[in-house]
């Protein structure tokens, strides 16, 4: 088998990724080792920025979004007991953020991938990548019915997430890794209820940081601050519901629950984002906390630089941009892992442990819903920052 781009993993990177070059008219194979259903069901982010649905829009795949997503033009930051909107389209000439399920993007994009006849594998295993300090590179794995498969191609795209095996092939004395574990994680639930309001809730209290966030008018998506080492299994669902209750200072509509995890809030950048013909690309390269929703936006940014720079080496020749590709992701990177890191101390207990630290971020929450300068700053990170050109 023969490609131009080989593209390994397909999440909301690789997809995504594999979209804007068939668009341009570039050849990929997509690899993924979990099944389809498992890709389409697993729950994750919601938050799409302006710029993610515009380009979504672009490439003809999101009839769907704009149809069932729902627009948020103001998110409500509540602390002290008090909710304060933040208006976000007003603060920012008019962009707004769309709520829509990432399994619903990676719906969309699978079914317009394979309606278009284009090649994406699932329940790949053993996947190996080869000569990539090379002009050759070439990935071999194992196929669904245990058959080894072989791959050539001129360049790599680990778009393999954070547990993948691509970002460890950049070899460890040329990479430098920054990382931070936060000493807290997020427990998540799923359910059938409507959402505690019309906008995401971001809020702090003295128990904790509480998220109310939605999927539908009948489906809401909430999330609570808790211990780093938490087990699921210790939080039965009453204790889910009245801890939100406690902390949101309202009683949330209930219902039954559809699915339920912890995750941890690592922050994480692994430079550069190339080595060789290998372009890593999403979490495989860079993790953010969640507080800002803001991964699948940035992995979205990525392969965008990318999709640009391998159409211009395809068809002048120039290098340029592949050459500039760490450099350009990694402005947007550490920019948005700023508003990431910062979004998680103002509005997490404990991330410095002392009732000093709590009192400044009260001061902080309160300097943001009150100056308009404040705000715009936090709106305009919230909607995404404009692409670089
Ligand atoms: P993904 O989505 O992890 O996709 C990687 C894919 O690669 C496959 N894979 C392999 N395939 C072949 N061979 C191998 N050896 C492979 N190893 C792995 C995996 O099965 C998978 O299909 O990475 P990608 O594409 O870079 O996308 C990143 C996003 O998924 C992630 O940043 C977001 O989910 C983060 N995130 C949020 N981002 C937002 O923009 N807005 C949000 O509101 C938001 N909320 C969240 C989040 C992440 C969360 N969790 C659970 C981590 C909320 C939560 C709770
Ligand atoms: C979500 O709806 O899943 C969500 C919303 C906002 C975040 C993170 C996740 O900051």
């Amino acid at each position: 088998m023969r490609t131009q781009v080989a593209i390994v993993g397909a999440g909301p990177a690789g997809l995504v990724l594999g979209a804007l070059l068939h668009a341009r008219g570039i050849d990929s194979v997509v690899l993924e080792d979990r099944s389809r259903e498992y890709v389409e069901r697993r729950v994750r982010a919601g938050v799409l920025e302006q710029g993610t649905v515009d380009l979504l829009t672009e490439l003809g795949v999101a009839g769907r979004l704009h149809r069932e997503g729902l627009v948020h033009e103001g998110i409500e930051l509540r602390f002290g007991g008090v909710g304060h909107r933040i208006a976000l389209a007003e603060l920012t000439g008019g962009r707004a953020i769309t709520i829509y399920g990432q399994q619903e993007v990676v719906k969309d994009l699978i079914a317009a991938r394979l309606g278009d006849g284009l090649p994406l594998h699932f329940e790949v295993s053993d996947v190996r990548v080869e000569g990539i300090e090379g002009d050759a590179p070439v990935v071999r794995w194992r196929s669904s019915d245990g058959r080894e498969q072989q791959l050539d191609c001129d360049v790599v795209a680990g778009c393999d997430g954070f547990h993948g095996v691509c970002r460890h092939l950049l070899p460890a004395q040329r990479a430098r890794v920054y990382e931070r574990e936060w000493p807290f994680a997020w427990l998540g639930i799923l359910a059938e209820a409507a959402p505690v309001s019309h906008e995401l809730v971001y809020c702090l209290s003295e128990r904790g940081f509480a998220l109310a966030s939605a999927r539908s008018p009948s489906i809401s998506r909430l999330y609570l601050q808790v211990p780093p080492d938490a087990d699921a299994q210790d939080w039965p669902e009453h204790r889910i519901w009245d801890e939100l209750e406690q902390r949101l200072g309202e009683a949330p509509p209930r219902g039954p629950l559809l699915e339920r995890g912890v995750t941890p809030m690592r922050s994480y950048v692994r430079e550069p984002l190339r080595h060789g013909r290998l372009f890593l690309a999403g979490d495989a390269a860079h993790i953010v906390p969640p507080t800002g929703a803001k991964g699948l936006n940035l992995a979205v940014a990525d392969v965008r630089v990318l999709a640009r720079a391998l159409e211009r080496w395809y068809t002048d020749g120039d290098e340029s941009g592949l050459d500039a590709y760490s450099d350009t992701c990694l402005r947007r990177v550490w920019g948005v892992q700023f508003f990431s890191s910062w979004m998680t101390r103002m509005l997490h207990l404990g991330a410095d442990e002392d009732p000093f630290a709590l009192r400044l971020q009260l001061a902080e929450l309160g300097y943001v819903c009150s100056s308009r300068a404040a705000a715009t700053s936090l709106a305009e990170n919230y909607v995404g920052l404009p692409f670089e050109s």
